[in-house]
């Protein structure tokens, strides 16, 4: 476990000097003046946010804005070599192609995503931009590469010679059947800022090997991820097509609304999606994260091994395991 403290942010003065409790509704107003809220916040799913949530925190302890904060986070993960399952050295499609998807949201519900683009290192960006200056939420291949150029992004080759081998060991193992990888590295980041705006972002090159074309939970709002600033946000990382099927991040978020936690709201759609599919979810693995409009948090995945940074300014950055349904 690592950890590393970080500067105390002034919240209840900047609370005061805003007038930010009389803004909010009265049990949030509440809420905050009875010490339960925790702004700000980031949690990113596995170990890149030890990396990532650093990059998010230097934004939200300035004051700044949960939507830069998570932003700034992801890129630190999608310039990363180190990790094979995003941005630049993420592992290619079978026929040897990066191809990259990634979303964000906003306190405000605007979003922007983009899928299946190819030579753009910084997907996440494009999708902001997608959701900035386009009347539309999701661009796609060909005209999400288009748009990414005509908004000055350069065309770069993101297969690094680490992703290349594991590709070509995985061609002379395998019979060219796409695979259901075990292994996910995906960032999915949610954060909420000093004046309580929640945002998240997720980025992902997908998995492994699969099929060229394929697109999974990643970039899809309400899928990889969700943000509904009344009650709270919700990410996603592992096989994107059970994500998908059970529209997991939203949810999420309405399980929330009912009044569960973040923790027994991820929980409560894990357990309905096994209930539901059992043994189609052999070798598969599916995990959220959570945050509610208080900063709280909460995650947990249908198989062990999963792994999740916590960024606050009580505990700093640290790795924590998640809670998980089956033994294995
Ligand atoms: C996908 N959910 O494309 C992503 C994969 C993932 O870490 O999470 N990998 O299905």
């Amino acid at each position: 476990m690592e950890k590393n403290r970080q500067p105390e942010v002034g919240r209840r003065s900047f609370l005061k000097t805003t007038g930010m409790a009389a803004l909010c509704g009265p049990s949030l107003a509440q809420e905050i003046a009875s010490g339960e809220s925790r702004w700000p916040c980031v949690i990113s799913t596995w170990n890149s946010g030890l990396k990532a949530n650093p990059a998010a925190w230097a934004i939200l302890s300035g004051g700044g804005w949960a939507l830069d904060a998570v932003e700034a986070g992801v890129r630190v993960t999608e310039d990363d070599p180190e990790d094979m399952s995003v941005g630049y050295g993420g592992l290619p499609d079978r026929d040897g192609h990066v191809t990259l998807d990634a979303c964000i949201m906003d306190h405000e519900g605007n979003c922007g995503a983009v899928a299946f683009l190819q030579n753009i290192r910084h997907p996440i960006t494009v999708a902001r931009r997608v959701m900035e200056k386009t009347p539309h939420v999701m661009l796609v291949g060909e005209g999400a590469l288009r748009f990414a150029l005509s908004q000055g992004f350069q065309k770069e080759n993101l297969l690094t010679e680490k992703a290349r081998e594991a590709w070509q060991k995985w061609l002379q193992d395998n019979d060219y059947k796409p695979q259901v990888r075990p292994g996910h590295d995906t960032i999915g980041m949610l954060a909420i800022d000093v004046q309580g705006r929640l945002s998240g972002a997720c980025t992902t090159s997908g998995l492994g090997f699969k099929m060229h074309g394929r697109v999974g939970d990643s970039p899809i709002i309400g899928a990889g991820l969700y943000v509904d600033n009344n009650v709270g946000a919700a990410t996603a990382t592992g096989n994107g097509e059970e994500m998908i099927r059970c529209a997991g991040s939203a949810m999420i978020v309405e399980q929330m609304r009912q009044g569960r936690s973040p923790q027994e709201a991820c929980e409560a759609i894990i357990r309905r999606l096994y209930n539901w599919r059992k043994e189609k979810l052999q070798g598969r693995q599916v995990c959220f994260i959570a945050m509610d409009r208080l900063g709280q948090t909460g995650a947990f995945s249908l198989r062990p091994g999963f792994e999740y940074t916590l960024s606050t300014a009580e505990g700093g950055h640290r790795l924590m395991k998640a809670s998980y349904l089956l033994d294995r």
